[in-house]
């Protein structure tokens, strides 16, 4: 299996090669690059003997079918389904949500070979991380059924609406609704990703089995001030958005350290965006527009959370004589992986030869939307440096060797109950 997973980590960093952004890997949702994962990705599939289509929110999605479907019992006729984002962040790594799809087809060579009698479906997802529209997991909302259509008409940096952005991609938005599955013909979604943090290297661990997705929520702030002459206005005659944001962010930073260092551990927030108008160095900053990560495992904390950093912009605001607005982007509650499905991921794992550490994910992935239609799970990889979102992530072929033998290991077993 050394030279399968020497493979897939070749297959990831020809595919980081697909960018918006020559010289560093950008892909945002439905951008000319992702044309070429698309067609790398179809060519794999159909060499598997996949049926390969895209769905009108851009995900694109191969069916294996093993022989004889139609004799077989009825968990044995409902699909597995495999996969992970191809979308990325600016100037990202090569395997945060591409490996995922790598891997999930490598596991589809390994079905033709152990003749595992169930279908498989593999999607590489085209929105997980939310950067071109603000809104994440958008295309494991429409194969999940919860589509918002007004997303479509949000727009994006350039003032593309959703919507025209699909139909460019030769899509039509009006069949979205087609892209959802019937959970009665789903048996559950498998995802593989690197760890994006620093707990398997510390812990000398190569894989894990996610238990649960920590709660995610992301806020869009605006302050808004008044813009005016650097040089003739005197400094107690200003509304300064950016001031009074720079005094919110450092406030927010050091409230939620304290926070995380004492009763409230885990707790994470990051103002990641931040966009300011006219953004000219002789202008006072008229309107300053921010975003707002906040995460925590408790959906109760993090929403009072969120209510205690809106109350800070607001006094702040005021206290400097501008405006705050805010709307809520999204906000996903902590998920449970499915206990049943992951106690036979963690036992494939320890079948294989490795333990079965169970760990919670503080990045949020299409499975904790999957999660919600179907049992769902996931199998994290090593990541080396514990570092993502960054050009120095990495993985190990030893480590996707291992997601390759467990891979075998959890076929088998499923196998072996449903012939
Ligand atoms: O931001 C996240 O949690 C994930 O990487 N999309
Ligand atoms: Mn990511
Ligand atoms: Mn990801």
């Amino acid at each position: 299996m050394r030279d399968r997973a020497q493979r897939a980590i070749a297959e990831c960093k020809l595919i980081a090669g697909f960018t918006e952004e020559p010289g560093r890997t950008t892909r945002r949702f439905l951008t000319p690059p992702v044309r070429d994962v698309h067609a790398h990705l179809r060519d794999r599939m159909e060499a598997l003997g996949m049926t390969v289509g895209v769905d009108a929110i851009g995900n694109l999605r191969g069916l294996w079918q093993p022989e004889g479907t139609d004799r077989m019992s009825e968990t044995a006729r409902k699909r597995l389904i495999l996969g992970s984002h191809i979308d990325t962040v600016p100037n990202a790594g090569a395997y945060d949500g591409v490996l995922g799809v790598v891997l999930a087809l490598e596991w589809v060579q390994i079905a033709r070979e152990i003749a595992f009698p169930m279908p498989i479906e593999v999607i590489a997802f085209s929105e997980e991380e939310g950067v071109r529209y603000g809104v994440p997991f958008l295309g494991s909302r429409a194969v999940t059924g919860i589509f918002v259509e007004k997303m479509l008409a949000d727009e994006d940096a350039e003032g593309i609406r959703m919507e025209d952005a699909i139909r460019a991609f030769g899509l039509d938005p009006a069949k979205i609704g087609e892209a959802a599955i019937d959970p009665a013909e789903v048996y559950g979604f498998v995802e593989m990703h690197i760890e994006q943090g620093p707990v398997l290297e510390a812990e000398n661990l190569q894989l894990a089995v996610v238990d649960a997705i920590v709660g995610q929520t992301r806020l869009g702030l605006r302050f808004i001030g008044q813009a005016n002459h650097a040089g003739t206005t005197p400094m107690h005659l200003r509304r300064d958005a950016l001031a009074a944001a720079a005094e919110w962010i450092t406030s927010v930073e050091s409230a939620v350290r304290d926070a995380a260092a004492g009763d409230e551990p885990g707790l994470v927030a990051t103002v990641g965006k931040i966009e300011l108008k006219p953004n000219a160095g002789n202008v006072i900053p008229g309107t300053v527009d921010l975003s707002l990560d906040l995460r925590h495992d408790s959906n109760y904390a993090r929403s009072q959370w969120a209510n205690h950093l809106l109350a800070d912009a607001r006094r702040i605001a005021h206290q400097r004589g501008v405006e705050v607005e805010s709307v809520v982007k999204m906000s996903e509650r902590t998920t449970e992986m499915d206990r049943h499905l992951t106690a036979r991921l963690a036992s494939a794992v320890e079948d294989a030869g490795f333990p079965p550490k169970r760990l919670p994910s503080g990045a949020g992935h299409d499975a904790m939307v999957m999660a919600a239609r179907w049992p769902a799970t996931m199998l994290f990889l090593r990541s080396p440096g514990g570092i993502s979102h960054h050009p120095d992530e990495a993985v190990r072929e030893e480590d996707v060797e291992a997601a390759l033998l467990v891979g075998r290991k959890f076929m088998e077993q499923l196998a072996a109950e449903v012939r």
